[in-house]
């Protein structure tokens, strides 16, 4: 069995030594064999995760994982976590390239593993069937089910996502499928690969094992290049998919002296969960309505059209707007009543909320009694075109009065229920209320937030000039908005330029011809369509939004 032809064969003492030698360099090259089995195995099946992801909207584990974990953080570590990763955009990012490495790191793994299983002693003792270690064979099946098992029940409740828009029911069966599909890829390449890689011959008797295989240098050479093929394969899916990344507009705000009373849909703010937006194919998209109701059922997109609908007006803001930026636009919508679409579907006697679930396996809810509202809608329209792939394309859940999170985007199943459950960001704390607080702020001219906010340029003694802002009371409405001069001691009715109806802002003006020099700090303050004033207590956003009164410095020269 001595190998090593230089060294001299007739002393017993250097055969050993020489046999120990080659078999322990032997053994590394093997498991050298199995990790680069592994990696082999783990891109191939790397690039048909990402074409399931690109092409069928299956979302693979490493995109489903942040999704699963991202809801138990509570509030404080979720933006602690943007500090540390530059912001939620670089937090995703952080999410998906770890996933991506513990998969090929899980890959190499399992490689290593498998060869060492294969090359022992007792694998060896055995009849191998088709140059396959049927030990082999066992552990790597037997992982494959066992990651199976463990990946399905961690990521149960993502699995019901589908960036394509299969309904959370079959959108599971098919997370499912597919992950099955790409672990049995995984193995039957792991074991292929490594079967191809290593030649051996056969145990002489039946006590003493058969030798160990030896690695196959030319195809070793070849495997390496598959592995490079695949891995730039995989680069190229992974570039396309971060070429559609939200990266670039989520958090896109809409502010500025700009702003119009109707925000066109293109400039309209927009906030997203996800890394990739979902790609709906409307051919594929279902909405049902189910859970507690007396007879389930499913619109496609035609038959969702096909129902009675209404053009609403109505603003969206998110929870995390702080007291003068543009997380919020408004627009009109077309849409279905969703109290149409349950009073259809007849809920049952004990009814507490809806709970909603999107493609993008997003989750909200809120009450039955706010569900029933005449002004609650699955729109599909906005400004009276399709509503654009950012902002749910083809359906999206409108509740005017609560804040942009319960507006569920890209929507897919509306589940009548009969307890209090939770959404994916409430689950980390923000609520309970997500009533929307009356707000002011100015927005004309520009101003900038350096300690405080300031106009950037300077206003002159004796020349007229308009300062402009808005004020939202969720679906309260606005009655009038009210300035300050000197920093809130006195007070002036401000003109309203657009009053838009009790579920928009309203835009608000005055002029202002400065008499003398110096620093005055305007204000601003609304009173909502029930006589409520504007609370001026400064809260943060966390957890029921902002409140507070919008104050910019005017430099008089
Ligand atoms: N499916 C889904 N719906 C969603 C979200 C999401 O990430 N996924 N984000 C929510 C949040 S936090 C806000 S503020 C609004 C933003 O809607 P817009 O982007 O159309 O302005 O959508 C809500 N609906
Ligand atoms: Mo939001």
């Amino acid at each position: 069995m001595t190998l090593d032809a230089s060294r001299d064969p007739a002393s017993p003492a250097n055969a050993i030594l020489a046999d120990t030698h080659a078999t322990g360099s032997r053994r590394l090259g093997l498991a050298l064999v199995g990790v680069l089995c592994g990696a082999v195995a783990a891109l191939a099946m790397l690039l048909l995760m990402l074409a399931g992801r690109s092409w069928l909207g299956v979302s693979p584990p490493f995109e489903a994982l942040p999704d699963r974990f991202a809801p138990t953080l509570d509030i404080s570590t979720f933006f602690s976590l943007f500090g540390r990763f530059g912001g939620y955009n670089g937090l995703k990012r952080f999410g998906i390239l770890s996933g991506l490495g513990g998969l090929l790191a899980l890959g190499v793994l399992f490689g290593l593993l498998y060869s060492l299983v294969v090359e022992s002693a007792a694998s060896r003792r055995m009849t191998w069937r088709n140059g396959i270690s049927p030990r082999g064979a066992a552990f790597i099946a037997g992982a494959a089910v066992v990651l199976w098992i463990g990946t399905v029940v961690i990521l149960w409740p993502v699995l019901g996502a589908n960036y394509r828009g299969l309904p959370p029911g079959a959108a599971q069966a098919a997370s499912m499928l597919f992950l099955a599909a790409a672990y049995a890829l995984f193995a039957a390449v792991l074991v292929l690969g490594y079967r191809w890689l290593t030649s051996r011959s056969t145990a002489i008797s039946n006590d003493a094992p058969a030798p160990l295989g030896a690695p196959v240098g030319r195809r070793v050479v070849l495997a390496g290049a598959a592995g490079l093929i695949l891995a730039a394969a995989s680069g190229a899916l992974l570039r396309a998919l971060n070429a559609r990344a939200a990266f670039s507009y989520d958090g896109l705000a809409y502010s500025g002296p700009g702003v119009q009373p109707i925000a066109p849909a293109d400039k309209f703010y927009t906030v997203t969960k996800n890394v990739v937006d979902p790609d709906v194919l409307s051919s594929v998209w279902r909405l049902e309505i189910g859970g507690m109701v007396e007879e389930p059922r499913t619109y496609d997109f035609a038959a969702l059209q096909a129902l009675p609908g209404i053009e609403q007006e109505s603003t969206l803001m998110c929870i995390s707007n702080q007291i003068g930026a543009g997380l919020m636009s408004n627009a009109v919508w077309t849409g279905v009543r969703l109290r149409d679409l349950l009073e259809a579907s007849r809920p049952l006697p004990g009814a507490v909320e809806v709970f909603l679930r999107a493609a993008d396996g997003y989750t909200d809810t809120f009450s039955i009694d706010k569900a029933l509202e005449p002004e609650t809608l699955v729109a599909y329209a906005i400004n009276g075109a399709p509503l654009p792939q950012r902002h749910g394309f083809p359906a999206r859940v409108v509740v005017p009065g609560l804040f942009g999170e319960k507006n569920v985007k890209w929507v897919t199943r509306i589940d009548v229920i009969d307890y209090d459950a939770r959404g994916f960001y409430e689950q980390q704390g923000w609520g309970p209320s997500f009533v929307i607080p009356t707000r002011s702020d100015i927005f004309a001219p520009r101003w900038v937030r350096k300690r405080g906010d300031a106009f950037v340029e300077p206003f002159a003694v004796g020349k007229q000039a308009t300062i402009r802002g808005r004020a939202f009371a969720g679906n309260r409405g606005i009655q009038r908005v009210e300035y300050s001069l000197d920093d809130g001691e006195t007070w002036h009715e401000s003109r309203i330029d657009y009053a838009g109806t009790d579920l928009t802002w309203t835009f608000w003006s005055f002029d202002w011809t400065p008499d003398a020099p110096g620093e005055f700090t305007i204000v601003s303050r609304a009173v909502d369509g029930t006589g409520e004033p504007q609370i001026a207590e400064r809260r943060s956003i966390v957890p029921q939004g902002a409140t507070g009164l919008h104050r910019v410095v005017a430099t008089v020269a």
